[in-house]
C-alpha cells in the first residue's frame, strides 16, 4: 500500500492526500515533519514532506509525486489527454507554486505562526511577486468553473492549498485582496471548501493544527 509521509498541516502535504483521495486509492499517512534528522533525511533528502513511500522506494516533491500517482493510477484522471493540455496545467501549477506559494512562504511566520515580522527586504520582494503571480494566474485560469476548465485536475490542488495562505498574507501584510477582480476563482474557492475530500482533508488539518502549532513553538523555530 501507498504511504503518505509528512503531517496534516502541511499544504504541500494536503495536495497529495486530495489527489489520492479524488483517485479513490488506499494510502496509510505516516506521521513525519519535515528537519534535517538523520532519519528524516533517510526518507527526504532535503528533509521535507510530502514523500511518497511505494514499493519500489521513496518519492519527494508534490508535483513528481502527483506525475507518479497519475501515471501508476489513471483511473479518475486528474491530468488532461493531451500532451499540449497537460504541459499548459503543469504551466500553471508551476506558476502557482512559484510565484504565488513561495513568495507566500516568505510571510507565513509572521501571517500564518503569528512568529516572527518578515524582514523589510523579504516583505517587499512577496509583495511585488505575488501581485505579478496572480497577475499570471488570472490570465492562465479559465475557472470554469475549475482552474483549467471543466475537470478537477492538478491545478485545482495546488489553487486550493496555496491560494488561500497567499491571499491571508496579502490582506494581513498588504491590505490587498489578491483575488480582487477575480470573481470566478473567488467562486472556485467556495466550490472546492465544499469537496468532500476537501472537507475531509481541511478537519484532519485543523485537528493537527494545535499539535504542528506546540512543535513549532517547541523547536523554536518557524515552519519552512
Ligand atoms: N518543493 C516541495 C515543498 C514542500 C515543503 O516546503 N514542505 C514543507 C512543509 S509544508 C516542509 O517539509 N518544510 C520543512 C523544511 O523545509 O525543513 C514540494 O513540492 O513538495
Amino acid at each position: 500500500m501507498l504511504k503518505l509521509y509528512g503531517f496534516a498541516a502541511s499544504n504541500y502535504f494536503n495536495m497529495v492526500k486530495l489527489a489520492l483521495l479524488e483517485k479513490q486509492l488506499s494510502f496509510e499517512v505516516v506521521p513525519l515533519f519535515g528537519c534535517q534528522s538523520p532519519e528524516v533525511l533517510a526518507v527526504s533528502a532535503r528533509g521535507k514532506v510530502p514523500v511518497l513511500g511505494t514499493d519500489d522506494g521513496f518519492i519527494s516533491e508534490t508535483d513528481v509525486i502527483l506525475r507518479y500517482i497519475e501515471e501508476t493510477s489513471p483511473q479518475r484522471p486528474l491530468l488532461p489527454e493531451s500532451p499540449f493540455a497537460r504541459a499548459q496545467l503543469w504551466t500553471i501549477a508551476k506558476e502557482i507554486e512559484l510565484y504565488i506559494e513561495l513568495p507566500a512562504r516568505l510571510c507565513y511566520a509572521e501571517v500564518i505562526f503569528g512568529g516572527r515580522p518578515t524582514p523589510a527586504d523579504l516583505k517587499a520582494k512577496a509583495r511585488r511577486d505575488l501581485i505579478k503571480g496572480f497577475t499570471a494566474l488570472a490570465q492562465r485560469g479559465r475557472f470554469a468553473p475549475y482552474v483549467a476548465g471543466e475537470r478537477f485536475t492538478v491545478a485545482d490542488l495546488y489553487f486550493l492549498y496555496s491560494v488561500d495562505l497567499a491571499r491571508q498574507v496579502g490582506e494581513q501584510l498588504f491590505e490587498l485582496d489578491l483575488l480582487e477582480g477575480m470573481p470566478k476563482a473567488q467562486a472556485l474557492l467556495a466550490r472546492l471548501a465544499q469537496n468532500p475530500n476537501a472537507q475531509r482533508v481541511a478537519a484532519d488539518r485543523d485537528a493537527d493544527w494545535p499539535v504542528f502549532m506546540a512543535r513549532i513553538k517547541g523547536l523554536g523555530r518557524t515552519a519552512s
